[in-house]
């Protein structure tokens, strides 16, 4: 008997669960920034929407196009920034929020978490929903044919250089967060699209090793459904739509409602 428990227990490595009942709705990617009014307006409509019909709200990382620190959001935000902080508020005090960190806004933190009235996801997570267990990440971590990103991804992921980078004052933040949206912005140019992409041994690995056979993440930007074998069993990768009402034609935006029935893409109103 301890040789099978010592084998689920390897098999089984510790995931942080997080049990939500009822409709949840899960967005990522928004990108909201000092130039994303029109998209800025359909997501605060989708907050107003999600207070109404949803028993909870995940936020997957990427909310923001670039995150150079909490201290920024609580002492002096932009209208644009004070604007969000407000009706994202808003949201946490209806139903509860939780906000996932991606690859531009991985810095938000307990403060500002607590500022808000929300909570904040772990990288990967299982979450269990009235349809069951899913595994949801942002999804980068996925992408490990893009050495380049992993590699930038163990720099800027290690607490002491956060705690080096937030200890500079904010303009200086600003240009260094300037400078890397620059450098991946040509060094994307040149990259393959699959190398962009979740890699599938990435993603093999991440369904064998937790046994969820349901994953949900975004960051790729191809919003889809897929099926994947693994083994005899047919697993669902799920991508979160990216939005877009500013410069994307047409636009786009959307999010995955997880209720009983399964999850399904909903999408803004026409605007
Ligand atoms: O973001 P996007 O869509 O352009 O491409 C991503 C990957 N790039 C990134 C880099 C971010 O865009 C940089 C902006 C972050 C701002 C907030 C943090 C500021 C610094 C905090 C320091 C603690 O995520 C891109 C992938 C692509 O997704 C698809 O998956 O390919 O990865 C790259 O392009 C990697 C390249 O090698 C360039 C990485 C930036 C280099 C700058 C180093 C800065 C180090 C700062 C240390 C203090
Ligand atoms: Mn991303």
């Amino acid at each position: 008997m301890c040789l099978l428990k010592t084998w689920l227990s390897r098999k089984q490595p510790s995931l942080n669960k997080l049990r939500l009942a009822g409709s949840i709705w899960l967005a990522s990617d928004i990108h909201l920034g000092p130039q994303t009014p029109a998209t800025q307006r359909v997501f605060h409509a989708f907050l107003d929407q999600a207070c109404v019909q949803a028993d909870s709200l995940l936020l997957c990382g990427d909310i923001f196009d670039a995150w150079i620190g909490d201290d920024l959001a609580l002492a002096a935000p932009p209208e644009w920034l004070a604007q969000t902080l407000q009706k994202l508020n808003q949201v946490a005090t209806t139903i509860p929020l939780w906000l996932g960190r991606g690859n531009r806004d991985f810095l938000m933190g307990a403060e500002l978490a607590k500022h808000l009235g929300a909570h904040l996801l772990p990288d990967t997570c299982c979450l269990n929903t009235d349809y069951g267990d899913m595994l949801l990440s942002h999804g980068d971590e996925y992408c490990t044919d893009d050495h380049a990103y992993q590699c930038f991804r163990r720099i800027v992921r290690n607490r002491t250089i956060q705690s080096l980078f937030l200890s500079l004052n904010l303009n200086v933040r600003r240009k260094i967060a300037q400078w890397a949206r620059n450098r991946s912005m040509a060094a994307n140019r040149g990259k393959a699209t699959h190398i962009m992409d979740v890699a599938p041994d990435a993603i093999a690995r991440a369904f064998n090793t937790t046994g969820i056979h349901t994953m949900v993440h975004g960051h790729t930007h191809r919003p889809a459904f897929h099926s994947i074998q693994i083994g005899a069993q047919t697993c669902s990768r799920i991508v979160l739509p990216d939005w877009d009402y500013d410069q994307a034609q047409p636009p786009r935006g959307g999010w995955l409602c997880v209720d009983q029935n399964g999850p399904q893409f909903r999408y803004p109103l026409a605007h």
